[in-house]
């Protein structure tokens, strides 16, 4: 069987073609241009998919996106002004409308989360939290087997943890938010900034970290910090046993996860640390699209 996986961050959207056992076939991505809005990522969508049901006989998509997703109905429930009328688009209907396929649709981090459960670093583990660095930071809450999806979708947007009095500005309209601070973007516009540079990107950054630049040496310790100042908010909360760290950032293997440990551990009393594991997402940056594929799956089965 094969689905047509979407997965639709902040800057990218990623697609695949997965069958049944989770390989992934056919993958590419094309560039999000959030401020475009809703109707034209959906339409550039649209177009991706109809090319990858010309070559695979298709049962369905899966979707996995930014924003708080009502998972029933398809639709987002709630987003930051990330992307101009994303609110309330109803990404499910769309595409049904359009293909004729069956469709479902879940917020990105939850997709992770049900793919690590599924075949990768939280195989066996039924209660774990996931944790996704990218243009924004996103959570997914595994508790006994089950996603927690919260009263209305919400649960898990760790990314509006207040971790800075009078920090910088989020998209959500506060100020000092964890994904303000320790996203992915983050990180690249405070280079930006401390660099006077106009363009670089995170893998830049962390080569230029590693060959021992001040200036970026720096940079990266303060937002290991950030990351591990929200960690600390997620352990106290949920005391668990496993987190797993995935979207871009996870390239950078361990080298990258022992410092956040290190750092986290230098914060948390003894109890909360003492079985705690932290693991990147075994799949990477693939991990949203096969996690949007099983529940597609699942859906076929009337699950
Ligand atoms: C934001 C929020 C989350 C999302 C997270 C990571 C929006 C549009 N997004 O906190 O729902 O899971 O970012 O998403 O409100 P990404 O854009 O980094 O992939
Ligand atoms: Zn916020």
């Amino acid at each position: 069987m094969f689905i047509a996986a979407i997965d639709i961050g902040g800057t990218k959207i990623k697609y695949g073609v997965v069958d049944d056992e989770g390989s992934i076939s056919s993958q590419g991505s094309i560039q999000t241009h959030p401020k475009r809005g809703a109707s034209d990522i959906l339409m550039r969508i649209a177009e991706v998919i109809t090319t990858m049901a010309k070559a695979y006989p298709l049962v369905g998509i899966g979707i996995s996106a930014t924003g708080q997703v009502d998972f029933y109905q398809g639709i987002i429930s709630y987003a930051t002004d990330l992307i101009p009328n994303w609110i309330g688009t109803n990404i499910r209907g769309y595409f049904e409308g359009k293909l004729n396929l069956p469709v479902v649709v879940e917020n990105d981090v939850n997709c992770i989360a049900i793919a690590e459960h599924w075949q990768g670093s939280a195989i066996g583990e039924d209660s774990f939290i996931c944790i996704a660095l990218g243009t924004g930071i996103g959570g997914g809450i595994f508790n006994q087997g089950e996603l927690y999806r919260g009263d209305n979708y919400g649960a898990g947007e760790f990314g509006h943890i207040k971790i800075v009095q009078n920090g910088r500005q989020c998209r959500c309209g506060d100020y000092g938010c964890y994904e303000a601070h320790a996203s992915t973007d983050a990180l690249i516009s405070r280079a930006k900034v401390l660099a006077k540079l106009d363009n670089i990107d995170g893998e830049t950054i962390f080569q230029r970290e590693r060959n021992g630049d001040v200036l970026y040496k720096e940079l990266v310790e303060e937002w290991i910090g950030f990351i591990a100042d929200g960690l600390k908010s997620i352990v106290v909360s949920f005391n668990p046993k496993l987190i797993i760290i995935g979207g871009g950032v996870s390239a950078q293997g361990d080298y990258l996860l022992h410092r956040i440990e290190e750092n986290l551990h230098q914060k948390l009393m003894p109890s909360f640390k003492k079985n705690l594991i932290l693991k990147m997402a075994s799949a990477g940056n693939d991990s949203g699209l096969l996690g949007a594929a099983y529940l597609l799956l699942r859906n076929l089965e009337g699950k």
